[in-house]
């Protein structure tokens, strides 16, 4: 990491002691965080202010983008994300209007207030726990600005904790979570580390951040994944019995008596065939209509969610991945928004 080269040769060409560096290096840092949430901040307050210029709204979607990468067990391209599925999602190649009929261009269905800058933080030395909650604080900074609700653009899957603790805290109380996935992401740490995008619902489970947890298209677990599950209550929807589940998972009522529903979607529970642009190629997925069957059928107050895990850096050279995380976007964004 540059910022530890750059410590290690101040401390060694400098006559100023390692410890006043650090001291002064971690405030430093702080500064740097305080700065970057006072942008999102700012963009979530001017945007509010729009949907309330557009006649108001009962709940609105917002983007915020967490180009977070690190923390995969695999590749890091999730990184590269947030923009090429903004770009997606304003292609040419398709007009602005939900396949049930929102307006994406009315800043009432959707919204954006920019990346959390998080190679930047990085790059400044900023380590994961900082950056977690910097995470967790700009997600409470858009849910400041009533009626947005976080609609969050991996990033690798890790970063669906630190969203999911701001939105239980902020709304004072645990929600339904709705997951989709090839993986149940589930282990209490993956190669040491608790952050890793393999233990996100082992954080908000042992946290009591979800009443129910509900994962769908699972079709790469071991007997860890299936321990975990069984102690935290999961409700699992494999593959192998999608048919017969089909019906149930098409008719689904989530969050009443809790404080909502969250969705989280992971873009490899796609059958390879329909996004390829994963980390994690798993066949035998869900089609992209078996997702949106289940998704435009819910009923619930949806008050966040995420797509997380496309990888640019494996999507096909006419960035086909791209625009099927986008759907998958700008769909949960119009089930969001009312
Ligand atoms: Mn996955």
């Amino acid at each position: 990491m540059r910022i530890a080269q750059c410590l290690k040769y101040l401390t060694s060409s400098s006559a100023r002691n390692a410890s006043t560096i650090s001291s002064s290096l971690q405030e430093m840092q702080n500064r740097v965080v305080e700065a970057s949430l006072t942008l999102i901040r700012e963009r979530a307050r001017l945007k509010g202010e729009c949907v309330g210029a557009a006649g108001g709204a009962k709940a609105s979607s917002c983007l915020l983008g967490v180009p977070l990468g690190h923390n995969s067990s695999f590749l890091q391209g999730p990184a590269f994300a947030p923009p090429r599925i903004r770009e997606a999602i304003w292609c040419g190649s398709t007009n602005s209007t939900t396949e049930a009929g929102k307006e994406l261009a009315d800043p009432r269905v959707l919204t954006d207030v920019g990346d959390v800058p998080i190679q930047e933080m990085r790059d400044c030395g900023i380590r994961d726990e900082l950056l977690m909650t910097t995470i967790s604080d700009s997600v409470k900074l858009v849910m400041n600005e009533s009626p947005l609700r976080p609609l969050i653009l991996g990033g690798d899957h890790s970063i669906t904790y630190p969203v999911v603790r701001a939105v239980t805290e902020q709304l004072g109380g645990p929600v339904d979570i709705l997951h989709f996935d090839a993986h149940p992401d589930i282990y209490h740490a993956f190669e040491g580390n608790i952050y890793s995008h393999a233990s996100s619902f082992a954080r908000i489970m042992e946290a009591g951040h979800a009443r129910r947890l509900l994962q769908v298209g699972v079709r790469s677990i071991n007997k860890e994944g299936r321990d975990q599950i069984r102690k935290f209550g999961v409700e699992l929807f494999e593959m192998r019995k999608f048919r017969k589940d089909r019906e149930f998972l098409e008719n689904l009522e989530l969050g009443v008596g809790v404080k909502g529903v969250y969705v989280s979607i992971d873009c490899d529970c796609l059958d390879p065939a329909f996004a390829p642009g994963v980390s994690h190629i798993e066949p035998g997925g869900l089609s992209f209509r078996d997702v949106m069957n289940i998704l435009q059928n819910l009923k619930g107050d949806i008050v966040a969610g995420d797509v997380v895990e496309f990888n640019p850096q494996r999507d096909t050279v006419d960035g086909m991945t791209a625009m099927v995380a986008a759907k998958l976007v700008r769909e949960l964004a119009a089930k969001i928004s009312k």
